[in-house]
């Protein structure tokens, strides 16, 4: 039977969505999933997100598959697009705020007046078991610990946002050869879940520009959870009193799609990410 779909993107990380709300077991299978976001034999996208009932109070539950069929535990961008098309399901037009269950947690997105989502992503996880990765420091937390990756040494910091992410702060994110260097963080022994993998050069304290390695899905033009877990790094690199970089709790990440804006509260410890979703088009497939 031919199954319904909207596709999305978040500043160009784009996404398959649909509309799961009569099971609580997601449609598709991780190896369906991987046809269906193939760019050239399927519809082509970064993963598959599945609207499933709430559970534990929450109003709706958000699965993902990324495009290689792995399952991770959050989606920054997705979650906004997942936003906007529960929106749509409902027939909501009003601003209102959603509780999302996830593997990673109970994440808020809000929709905006402007048609932009705000999402209260919750609280970064820091400690080196909590990433997960064996690289380690004198207090749980890693933070510009150099890792050999393809013979050089780069000092890297780790941030979950319940996926994790390893960030590093380089002079040039232009000149990273991500497409060599991306799979050898991804999959460094360090990290038994292996990594997401961010590239960040510090314009300003307020704007940071990113490159991205996404685990399961390769370079993608946009990530939500490693705008976030960067803009961490840096605050922790900061208070580490290195002179490179400075960066403030409230910044602008550029991303090859776009800016989003990423602001660490220092009253709740809790992240927010806003920026743009965007629906593409309607259709069925299976
Ligand atoms: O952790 C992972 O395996 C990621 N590939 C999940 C997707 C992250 C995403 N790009 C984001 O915006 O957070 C969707």
């Amino acid at each position: 039977m031919a199954i319904e779909f909207t596709k999305y993107h978040g500043l160009g990380n784009d996404f398959i969505l649909i509309d799961n709300r009569a099971s609580s077991e997601p449609c598709l299978t991780p190896a369906q999933a991987v046809q269906w976001c193939d760019r050239h034999f399927g519809i082509g996208a970064d993963g598959v997100i599945f609207v499933l009932p709430g559970q534990e109070g929450t109003d709706y539950t958000m699965r993902i598959f990324n495009s290689d069929g792995s399952e991770p535990e959050m989606c920054g961008n997705g979650i906004r697009c997942f936003a906007r098309f529960v929106a749509d399901l409902e027939g909501t037009h009003a601003s209102r705020s959603y509780q999302v269950h996830t593997q990673a947690g109970v994440m808020i997105p809000k929709l905006e007046a402007n048609g932009f989502v705000t999402v209260d992503m919750g609280e970064p996880r820091l400690l080196a078991a909590e990433i997960p990765t064996t690289l380690t420091s004198p207090d749980q937390r890693v933070v510009n610990a150099p890792l050999e990756v393809a013979g050089q040494i780069w000092q890297v910091t780790c941030v979950s946002m319940g996926n994790p992410h390893c960030i590093t702060f380089v002079e040039d994110v232009a000149a990273i050869p991500l497409e060599t260097l991306g799979p050898q963080f991804e999959r460094h022994p360090v990290f038994p879940q292996k990594t997401n993998t961010e590239f960040i050069q510090v314009i300003r304290p307020d704007y940071l520009k990113m490159r991205v390695w996404e685990r399961g899905a390769g370079i993608t033009l946009a990530c939500g959870t490693g705008a976030c877990a960067s803009l961490v790094a840096g605050v922790l690199v900061s208070q580490a009193g290195e002179r490179y970089p400075q960066v403030n709790r409230c910044a602008t990440v550029e991303l090859p799609g776009g800016p989003l804006q990423i602001e660490w509260s220092e009253t709740n410890n809790r992240l927010y990410m806003t920026g743009p979703a965007e629906k593409v088009f309607t259709g069925k497939a299976g």
